[in-house]
């Protein structure tokens, strides 16, 4: 059963014609659509947190919010994103930006879909209000205003206080499913109990017994503290180290065991020093935020060099290995989108199988500031 011979001018009207109807022929077109392995154009990158403090502090002169601003966040663009038009883009699906609030300052109560998560930075007398309930925050701390909750922030003490915000905002923006709503007053009505969920579900361990506690999101708790993470990541066991992450916990909510956030998961390790973890990658990406030490990480072969609140980006499906080269501990906190990779089922990864587990440094980045 032989083909027709078209003759090549019959098969560039062929063509051209399908073109023009806006049809396409997938034998040419199949291996970009569905590709052996991720492919991506999300790009490393890494900034000094004295730029991003300088930046945020200019703000605090510039704008108020609550009076100029909803926020006052200066955010972490990746310029690889920005080529293509994504504004706020840290990642193709995770966005991070900075958030200051001086003394006496509030930031007022809204909603969105987008869920998001607070880790804090520096400062302390300053709470994060959700659905009324009243987190305080201090370094180290996580705090959850998880999709759809009312959320607002007050500053009560007596220093600036920043922290980092990751928003699932490419997420959001792809599926076509952003939802915005300022609420019809500044704050929204606040209940007593102040670190209520902090304290009665620390651990999952109790619940009222008339209460009910139903397994699934939002989670009980709005807020970790920094000395239980602590506590943990100092009492684990050589064994129980992972070989890519090191010693590494995962902050959870204690009705389903899983990621804290049902969309963005989130990360606490600490390296101890002269700690080099072996190379992998998988198909989440993250954010890092280096809370405490020194040292560097290699992402697909260039060697990202950080120290204490620097932030940089872990694109997907790219191999890293994170070095401790300071004296002491290293705690790096990170956020990702893994719980939506599992829940999609598109959760895939692999260890680097060459050169003992460890890559080849072949670049070192060079941080804006620094490139004079
Ligand atoms: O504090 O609710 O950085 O809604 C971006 C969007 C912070 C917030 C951001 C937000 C917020």
């Amino acid at each position: 059963m032989g083909k027709k011979v078209y003759t090549e001018k019959e098969l560039e009207q062929y063509y051209d014609g399908m073109k023009k109807q806006h049809l396409g022929p997938l034998w040419y077109d199949l291996g970009h659509m569905v590709t052996k392995e991720p492919v991506h154009d999300v790009e490393p990158y890494l900034w000094k947190w004295k730029d991003i403090r300088e930046y945020a502090l200019t703000a605090g002169e510039i704008l108020e919010p609550g009076k100029d601003a909803e926020r006052r966040v200066v955010y972490l663009q990746n310029p690889s994103l920005l080529e293509r038009g994504l504004v706020g883009y840290g990642t193709h699906t995770l966005y991070a930006g900075i958030q200051l609030l001086l003394p006496g300052e509030f930031a007022p109560a809204h909603q969105h879909s987008q869920t998001a998560i607070r880790f804090i930075i520096e400062g302390e007398g300053a709470y994060t209000a959700v659905n009324g309930q009243k987190v305080y925050m201090e370094r180290g701390d996580l705090v959850l205003t998880p999709a759809w909750t009312w959320h607002e922030h007050k500053h009560e003490g007596t220093e600036p206080v920043f922290w980092l915000d990751g928003l699932d905002v490419g997420l959001v923006k792809t599926m076509a499913a952003s939802f915005f709503k300022p609420y019809e007053d500044k704050f929204y009505p606040l209940k007593p109990e102040e670190n209520y969920s902090n304290e009665a579900f620390a651990n999952g361990s109790f619940k009222k017994l008339n209460e009910t506690v139903e397994p699934g999101y939002p989670s009980p708790i709005f807020g970790y503290k920094f000395d239980r993470v602590e506590y943990l990541l100092n009492h684990m066991k050589e064994e129980e180290q992972d070989p890519y992450d090191g010693h590494a916990v995962e902050y959870t909510n204690p009705t389903t065991g899983k990621s804290a956030d049902s969309r963005v998961g989130t990360m606490m390790q600490k390296l101890t020093p002269n700690q080099h973890t072996q190379a992998h990658r998988h198909v989440h990406s993250a954010i890092y935020h280096v809370l405490e030490g020194e040292g560097y990480t290699v992402i697909d072969g260039q060697k990202f060099e950080w120290e204490k609140g620097d932030f940089f980006i872990l694109p997907p499906w790219s191999y890293h290995e994170h070095v401790n080269t300071g004296d002491t501990d290293a705690f790096l906190f990170s956020f990702n989108d893994k719980p939506v990779m599992e829940k999609l089922e598109l959760e895939f990864s692999e260890a680097l199988n060459e050169n003992n587990g460890y890559q080849k440094v072949t670049s070192t980045f060079l941080p804006e500031s620094l490139n004079v």
